[in-house]
């Protein structure tokens, strides 16, 4: 029997080529009470509004230059309504059409404005089940990457990368090997069932990391700030503010990665990730490195353990008819069953006390 990944490598061998995409570039998030959002996105985490209508506030960090890199819309379900990659020309969105209707998934053209900032955009739905949009053209408007005086102590750069929760992670990979995506790191067990996956085109960490579990859902979007004590200023203002309960987990530096995070939950429980210092991935050869399932330390270096909330909790997302995404459960093992529940496997060291029991097998 063929598993899915096979199947997804004996499809793409027939496809069109696959579109050139430059990086993560920004998400659309539905709220609830957009004067709430506001005030956490704006007044706390000083993200610089780039434009703001009734019923939407279109967002965007220090660094960037591009209209925005987070829409923050008003509606009834506070869902995911778009994760958005650009492209390296405009030429690229025919072959990114061209790409998707072979795929055989839902594909739309929109014309230039028809989301604000932006030119014309190709949105798909994914064969993962989300609702992810192509583009090149954008208005550029003022980067403020010198504008120190209104920074403030917890500056945040650029928006960093998407995190999806999916069922099946090896289907997963093998969609976004598609794009000509690689890998930077997975978790797996000695079985190679894979657990979560990082995956890159710009020369980071990754533009997205697939988390198993049932899906499609946002586990979070993540913003970069330059330095670690701008993550430690966020925490130190959100308990200033009595709003410590927006943060979920962290701050810490992360196994996976090596960057230092904080997760925060915005007032509709969206994650939000402040993300920093992660490697460069641009060599050709750059080496895979693989975590064990039951390593503590892969999800945060100094083995704090990870808030049952953070496995369990994500957004939902729409489809191109703006409706409730379909949910498919995960049918192999959970990394949460695994590692909240004491399943007597996990360890900081191997008996032997070797530092190699961090990583499982062979780096490739
Ligand atoms: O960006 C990330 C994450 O996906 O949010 C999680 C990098 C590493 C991790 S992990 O929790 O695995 O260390
Ligand atoms: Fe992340």
């Amino acid at each position: 029997m063929s598993t899915p990944s096979q199947n997804s490598q004996d499809r793409s061998a027939n496809l069109p080529p696959a579109p050139d995409v430059i990086r993560a570039a920004s998400a659309e998030l539905i709220v609830s009470d957009l004067a709430a959002s506001r005030a956490f996105y704006v007044d706390v985490l000083r993200l610089v509004v780039t434009e703001e209508t009734d019923d939407a506030i279109y967002l965007r960090s220090f660094e960037e230059y591009l209209h925005h890199s987070l829409v923050l819309r008003k509606g009834p379900v506070p869902a995911c309504a778009a994760l958005s990659y650009r492209v390296r020309s405009a030429a690229e969105l025919d072959v990114a059409q061209t790409y998707y209707q072979a795929l055989g998934v839902p594909v739309r053209r929109l014309s230039a404005g028809t989301k604000r900032g932006i030119g014309e955009i190709v949105a798909i739905e994914d064969p993962l089940g989300f609702p992810v949009e192509f583009f090149y053209d954008a208005e550029h408007v003022e980067r403020f990457t010198q504008r120190y005086d209104v920074h403030g102590a917890g500056a945040i750069a650029r928006l960093d990368h998407f995190n999806v929760v999916t069922p099946d992670i090896a289907a997963a990979r093998s969609y976004y090997e598609g794009l000509d995506f690689k890998v930077s790191e997975d978790i797996q067990d000695s079985d190679h069932t894979v657990y979560a996956a990082w995956m890159y085109r710009k020369a980071t960490v990754h533009d997205v990391a697939l988390t198993g579990g049932d899906g499609p859902r946002l586990h979070h979007i993540a913003f970069s700030t330059n330095e670690r004590h701008q993550i430690l200023h966020i925490c130190d203002q959100l308990g200033a503010l009595r709003q410590s309960d927006k943060i979920e987990r962290g701050p810490g530096r992360h196994g996976v990665s090596n960057a230092f995070y904080l997760y925060l939950r915005d007032p509709d429980g969206h994650r939000i990730e402040i993300y920093t210092q992660d490697y460069y991935t641009g060599d050709p050869d750059n080496p895979v490195i693989t975590w064990d399932v039951h390593d503590n330390q892969r999800r945060d270096w100094w083995g704090t353990p990870v808030v049952p909330s953070w496995y369990a909790e994500a957004s939902p997302v729409l489809n191109l008819d703006g409706e409730v995404a379909d949910i498919v459960e995960r049918v192999e093992s959970s990394e949460a069953a695994l590692t909240i529940g004491a399943d007597g496997f996990s360890y900081t060291r191997r008996d032997d006390g070797s530092k190699e029991g961090v990583k499982l097998g062979e780096q490739v």
